[in-house]
């Protein structure tokens, strides 16, 4: 089975990192409740969730995904590339221990998970205004042995994550904007597309047959149902205030 990582949001939200201070701002009640949301969305697509307590220290905790790569057996707990978000990695990495055996990045390499998807074999790395290359060389280290072939992509600057713009569907399809990055980055892949206007939607979380993406996407829903997956949606006005949006809540291994 599946599991999810995942941890609540804290009061302190509303302090969360973003490019453009939110107007309106963060309704944190709304962002907890949407949260949850998401939480059952998982569960109903059959995956284990565990959800760690919120750090009030730590206003960007909830975006997991960003502290660790887990593949496999393996655990990479990252140095995050914003120096706020460091304190986040010590509770992940003590709650990934139970599973997985965990290897922390160390100075001078920073990553963010968000910057990381693998396909099938293959790991693709955002190069990043949050990752670099002292960190994709750390996640090489982990992983090339294993058999992964880990693969930098650039991204364009005004672009936080790589899975901002791309997502992985399962077996080699992967969810993509239009205009973001070329797919002939990704080698050989088979592409569902996402129109401009619906970028945003490009960020999904695919499992087995079924793909949670934010609500409000219809193109992106639709692309996605014609693909052949049961689409649930759900509410994320709140986390996009802070730069976030779905994969980002969970880390699934
Ligand atoms: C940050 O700027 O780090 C957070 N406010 C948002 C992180 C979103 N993470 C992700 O998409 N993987």
């Amino acid at each position: 089975m599946l599991r999810a990582l995942a941890r609540y949001i804290p009061a302190s939200f509303g302090n969360a990192l973003s490019a453009t201070p939110p107007d309106p701002p963060i309704d944190v009640e709304l962002a907890q409740r949407q949260h949850l949301r998401y939480m059952r969305a998982l569960a109903e697509c059959g995956v284990a969730v565990t959800t760690l307590p919120a750090d009030e220290a730590c206003p960007d905790c909830v975006f997991v995904e960003d502290t660790a790569v887990v593949i496999g057996r393996t655990a990479v707990v990252t140095r995050p590339g914003a120096p706020s978000r460091r304190a986040e990695t010590h509770a992940i990495a003590v709650a990934l221990d139970a599973w997985v055996d965990v290897i922390p990045m160390i100075e001078p390499a920073t990553l963010d998970g968000g910057d990381v998807m693998r396909v099938g074999d293959r790991i693709f790395v955002g190069r990043s205004a949050r990752t670099n290359d002292d960190g994709i060389a750390q996640l090489v280290a982990a992983f090339a042995p294993q058999g992964y072939t880990v693969i930098p992509v650039e991204l364009p600057p005004q672009v936080l994550h790589l899975k901002c713009v791309v997502s992985p569907l399962g077996g080699d399809r992967i969810l993509l904007a239009d205009d973001s990055i070329p797919a002939a980055a990704f080698g050989s892949v088979q592409v569902v597309s996402v129109a401009v206007e619906e970028a945003y939607a490009a960020n999904c979380v695919a499992i087995g047959d079924h793909v949670i993406v934010p609500e409000g996407f219809p193109h992106t829903h639709a692309a996605l149902a014609a693909a052949g997956f049961t689409v649930h949606e759900v509410p994320c006005s709140e986390v996009r205030k802070a730069d976030g949006s779905l994969t980002c809540q969970s880390i699934i291994f």
